[in-house]
């Protein structure tokens, strides 16, 4: 009965609304309540923590460090195996709650996103077991031995639009590393990570090496950000939040990896494969555009813009939005009120300012609550807020170029640099234009491929670090070289000897 209170039915899935703090579940006096964009109902109180929750974790995470570190990478690593395992065997449970809790589609969450959470664990266990280290180096008859020292407590805090795979993302190298966890989830997407914290549990991982405290970004994240007992610090979520973030662990000199925002270019040529640049252009309204490295920018080569124009329009009118639990829905609805509010803001700054909207512009009118159309805006004005500011929703800008000076031009003219889409026929036009483009991940006639052992991150204001294979061990270890003379050998009882 007491534990039934603190149990949330979400689409037929229990789950604990609780923070999972030394392998226990701990409540606090005052709880948050998170709602699902498909309705904005609510789906569930949730535990709302602050300094002392934070606390009690990093102490927890803290007391588990030295075991777990000690651990042998092998053990280490199948433990976080079994816990790929958990999470595929549970992939239907997290689709389902992850899409009530978010809004984005469970198509997505079955076939994509939830087997990554579990890759996540499994190719980072295997990196380390496996992949980790370097040959020793010689320098004047010395050896260099080159290790990866786990760092201690790392701190992490995640947003919503994707939240149990941008926090494995995280965990998965981190723990792989030897490091324990503290995990702070988005306010206004809790709940996967109270079933990771399960999955862990029932793999076998021991209790405090991963922690879940929920909370708001202000009352729980806050205090992690500032405490003294972290090693490290990987954020994901927004530039202005990351700025206080940043100012927060500056005092305690923590190593920060950040993922932010993105305003990233779709650039088509005129002599590129037109469906293939049509399907990428159309691809970008998935999760309702609240993607990170969403191509939202098109910038299209003059001579084809009517044409691709009319086919990019022809395609999104066929978009089918509506509730994300129906498999054939395309696109669903935005996070939350005052999300919504702030896309409905862009669009109509952008009118204000001479854009046209040629699909779209506000709230689908059969829909009502969340679920803000496609839209797609011509004639925005060079350098303006739509065309230079992250907008987190459902909205393209279509935009032309007559030259490649031109297209690299606009392609860079943001602050943000995490990724940038090249359309073109041209292998020799693909190399040079993408050596001029500033950004993480440069993608040519594709999107979104990415393996987890290549880098990831982002230029200028989309983020501090890469993470990916070794990238995320140089960030979650302290690397260290030991330099071993080839003489002063005297053999351990001869020098004890010595006194
Ligand atoms: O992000 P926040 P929000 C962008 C996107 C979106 C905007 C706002 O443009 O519209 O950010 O989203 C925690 N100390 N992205 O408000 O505030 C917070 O609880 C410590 C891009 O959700 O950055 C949450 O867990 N933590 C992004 C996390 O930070 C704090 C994905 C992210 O919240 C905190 C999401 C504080 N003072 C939004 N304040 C991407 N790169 O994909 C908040 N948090």
């Amino acid at each position: 009965m007491e534990q039934a209170q603190h149990i949330a039915i979400v689409d037929g899935v229990p789950v604990d609304t609780r923070h999972w703090i030394g392998g226990r579940r701990v409540t606090s006096r005052s709880t948050f309540t998170d709602r699902s964009p498909i309705d904005e109902t609510p789906v569930a109180e949730v535990s709302a923590g602050g300094a002392a929750e934070v606390d009690k974790a990093v102490a927890a995470a803290r007391a588990a460090f030295p075991a777990w570190a000690a651990l042998p990478v092998s053990e280490r690593s199948a433990i976080l195996r079994r816990l790929a395992d958990g999470i595929e065997a549970r992939v239907e449970d997290l689709s389902r709650v992850e899409t009530r809790d978010n809004g984005s589609l469970i198509r997505s969450h079955r076939r994509g996103v939830m087997p990554r959470s579990a890759a996540n664990f499994r190719y980072f266990a295997d990196f380390a077991e496996k992949e980790l280290g370097h040959p020793d180096m010689e320098v004047r008859g010395h050896r260099e031995r080159i290790g990866y020292d786990p760092a201690g407590v790392v701190a992490v805090i995640t947003p919503w639009n994707a939240p149990l795979m941008l926090a494995t993302w995280r965990i998965g190298p981190a723990l792989a590393a030897g490091n324990t966890v503290v995990l702070k989830p988005p306010e206004w997407a809790p709940l996967t990570a109270s079933l990771l914290a399960d999955i862990a549990h029932e793999a076998g991982l021991p209790a405090g090496v991963l922690n879940v405290v929920q909370g708001t970004g202000r009352q729980a994240g806050a205090p992690l950000t500032a405490h003294p007992g972290i090693d490290r610090l990987a954020f994901t979520g927004s530039v202005p939040t990351a700025g206080v973030v940043a100012a927060a662990a500056a005092s305690n000199i923590v190593p920060l990896s950040f993922e932010l925002g993105g305003k990233s270019p779709l650039v088509v040529f005129a002599d590129a494969d037109l469906d293939l640049a049509v399907d990428l252009a159309v691809e970008q309204f998935d999760n309702a555009g609240q993607v990170c490295l969403g191509a939202f920018r098109i910038l299209v080569e003059e001579t084809i813009a009517q044409d691709f124009t009319e086919r990019v329009l022809e395609r999104a009118r066929q978009l089918r939005q509506g509730d994300p639990r129906d498999e054939d829905t395309d696109i669903s609805a935005l996070i939350s009120r005052p999300h919504f509010e702030r896309v409905q803001g862009f669009v109509d700054r952008a009118i204000a300012d001479g854009a046209r909207a040629v699909l779209g512009g506000g709230p689908n009118p059969d829909l009502g609550g969340l679920y803000f159309a496609p839209t797609i805006l011509l004639d925005a004005a060079p350098g303006s807020e739509i065309v230079t500011e992250e907008v987190f929703g459902p909205v393209l800008t279509v935009q032309t170029f007559s030259s490649e000076e031109q297209a690299v031009a606009m392609a860079n003219a943001t602050r943000f640099g995490l990724a940038a889409t090249l359309v073109t026929g041209d292998r020799e036009r693909a190399d040079r234009i993408s050596a001029r483009l500033r950004a993480g991940t440069v993608w040519v006639n594709c999107f979104f491929v990415r393996d987890l052992g290549a880098p990831f991150g982002g230029s200028g204001k989309s983020g501090i670090g890469r993470e990916g294979g070794i990238w995320s061990f140089d960030f979650y270890t302290d690397i260290k070289n030991t330099v071993i003379a080839p003489s002063g050998w005297t053999g351990g009882q001869e020098r004890a000897n010595h006194g």
